[in-house]
Order: C-alpha cells, then sequence, then structure tokens
C-alpha cells in the first residue's frame, strides 16, 4: 500500500500555541487561513473540527447566522481541495458544563449540551461530513457520591439518540465505547494509554466489530496529564503496534481518515510549528513500511513454539533495523 492508501487529517487546534497545565502561550496566533494552508502545504488531505473552530463563538450566534459561517468554511475547503473530517460539540469550556454535559446533574445544563450538539450537527451537515465525535470530556465526577452513574447512563443515551433523532443520516463515533449501528468509536493512542491500555489492542477491538470510524494518533509519556505528543516518540514499539492492527483490519477501506491529534513541543520556535505534523505522518508511514516487512513466518514458527523471548528479539531487531 504507498503513502495515498492512507488519507491523513488534523485539527486546527493541533497547531497550538504552546500553552500547557503550567504555563501560557508562547507562540503567536495563527489565523484559520493560514492553518488551512499549511494543510495543504503539508499535502493532509483532510481537516477535523470543533463546532467552534468551525464557527466561532458558536453560542453567541443565531442558527441563520451560524449556517452562513459554515457554508463559508465549506467553500473555502471545497476550493482548497481539503475535506471536512468531522465536527465535534466543545462541551468542556462552557461554565454549563462545569459539573458534566450530557450527565450534569442541572437539568437546565444537560439541556444546554444537548441544543449544541444537535447544533454541532447542523455544522457538519454544512460542511459536508456526516461524522459527529463525541469526546466526553466531563462526564465523570470529581466526588464519586455527587452523581449517580446508573443515571448517568441513562443521560448519555438520552443525548446520544435525541442525535441520532435530530439527523438520519450522521454517525456518532464516542471516545472510548462502541454501541448501537450508527454509533462507533474513535481511539486516540494517548487516551488508551492514560487508561492503561494498549492503544492497539483497542484498535483490534474496535475494528472486530467494524466500529473504528475515526483515529487520533499521538503519543503519552506515563500518566501525566493529556500530552499529545508526535505519534511514535514515546514508544515506537507501541506504535508499531498500533499500525499492524490497522494494517491487519485494513483501516481506511471505507475512506476513515488518520489523523494526527498532536501538538508541538512547547519550545518550538515559530519556523519549526508544524513539524510534529509532519513527522507524525512520516513516522507512521515508515512504521506501515516496518508492518509490511516484518518477517511474519518466523513470527508465527516462534509463536508454534511459544518461543515468546524470541519473537521479542525479532521485534526489536525489526525495528531497530539489525
Ligand atoms: C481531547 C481530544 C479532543 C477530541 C475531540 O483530549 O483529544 O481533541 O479528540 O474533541
Ligand atoms: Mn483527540
Amino acid at each position: 500500500m504507498s503513502k495515498r492508501n492512507y488519507k491523513f487529517c488534523f485539527g486546527p487546534w493541533n497547531i497550538s500555541e504552546g500553552q500547557d497545565p503550567y504555563g501560557s502561550p508562547v507562540r503567536p496566533a495563527q489565523t484559520f487561513d493560514w492553518k488551512l494552508a499549511a494543510l495543504k502545504k503539508l499535502g493532509f488531505d483532510a481537516m477535523m473540527f470543533h463546532d467552534d473552530d468551525a464557527v466561532p463563538d458558536i453560542d453567541g450566534k443565531s442558527d441563520a447566522q451560524v449556517r452562513k459561517e459554515s457554508k463559508l468554511l465549506k467553500k473555502k475547503l471545497a476550493d482548497a481541495g481539503v475535506a471536512a473530517e468531522m465536527v465535534a460539540p466543545r462541551l468542556w469550556f462552557d461554565p454549563r458544563t462545569i459539573d458534566g454535559a450530557y450527565t450534569s446533574n442541572d437539568p437546565k445544563c444537560r439541556k444546554y449540551a444537548i441544543e449544541r450538539s444537535l447544533r454541532c450537527i447542523d455544522v457538519a451537515n454544512h460542511l459536508g461530513t456526516d461524522l459527529i465525535v463525541l469526546w466526553l470530556a466531563r462526564e465523570g465526577s470529581y466526588i464519586r457520591e455527587s452523581k449517580n452513574a446508573r443515571k448517568c447512563v441513562d443521560y448519555l443515551v438520552e443525548a446520544i439518540d435525541a442525535m441520532l433523532a435530530h439527523d438520519k443520516k450522521i454517525r456518532i463515533s464516542i471516545e472510548p465505547k462502541p454501541d448501537a449501528k450508527r454509533v462507533g468509536c474513535l481511539i486516540e493512542s494517548a487516551h488508551s494509554i492514560l487508561a492503561g491500555l494498549d492503544t492497539a489492542d483497542d484498535i483490534d477491538f474496535a475494528m472486530s466489530f467494524g466500529k473504528l470510524w475515526s483515529l487520533h494518533l499521538n503519543d503519552q509519556n506515563g500518566l501525566k496529564f493529556d500530552q499529545d505528543k508526535p505519534f511514535g516518540s514515546a514508544n515506537l514499539r507501541v506504535a508499531f503496534n498500533q499500525v499492524r492492527a490497522l494494517e491487519r483490519n485494513g483501516y481506511g477501506k471505507n475512506g476513515e481518515y488518520v489523523c494526527f491529534d498532536v501538538h508541538p513541543f512547547r519550545p518550538t520556535k515559530v519556523e519549526h510549528w508544524l513539524a510534529h505534523l509532519d513527522n507524525s505522518r512520516r513516522t507512521f508511514l515508515k512504521l506501515v513500511a516496518k508492518a509490511r516487512s516484518f518477517d511474519e513466518k518466523q513470527a508465527k514458527a516462534l509463536i508454534k513454539d511459544r518461543n515468546y523471548a524470541a519473537l521479542d528479539q525479532l521485534v526489536i531487531e525489526h525495528l531497530l533495523g539489525r
């Protein structure tokens, strides 16, 4: 499979300004047009969006205004030959989502979360994508006793049902759990790692049900805040196994994109600002070549002999290039 057999994608937030939990931005904010031009320059195929990446300050705008701005964006993307991959409602900034969005204890806040999600679907429609991503950012609890988790499951189902009813064509990719026919999932390397899981197993699991509808590749060094490092930068072998899982399941056959939800390192100079995106794709493609040239026959023989020490070394030496 050549480079063109995978389609690549990132979002405007992936050209970020360097803010992290310990400090403020260190690079100047760029316009959307600058980011779109950068995406084109890098030769990526699609852009992914939060609803307010597509329509800034969406909560303060009328439906007509949202339609107008989304359509203008759609035209801009079409002129650039770039597809919109997905739209995700950003349900973790507004004060009404402070105690969770769909699972807030406050019914007015739950109503806001659902209404915002329906608007997000309208934006997706205007942009010409049927894929909605739900990152359930604040749907847990700080105080276990503050929420009835049994009820919260019902609230989540209610919210997803309202979205499916709003538009008969949309598909919802939730992070991280697959469900019914029009609900699949998006797996993100860092999120699996933070949950103590192996992302490659999550990919195999989701794809065994035909549910992996999008993918956020990145990396994560241990259990700290969501680092979104370049793909493969913390653990090449774990990255290799993710690519192997994608290869064996034929990811991309139904038009799915490989999205890199990666951020530049904070010390990154402005002139190196896009390197993390290009590097993630380079690493990905090199690992595709590694996955395809892996000696599967020998691996199979070693597995048959239960010689896992030799299998382990076979992988290491393959990755080292001997
Ligand atoms: C947050 C994250 C988001 C979601 C989309 O950690 O990864 O980008 O993927 O809302
Ligand atoms: Mn993500």
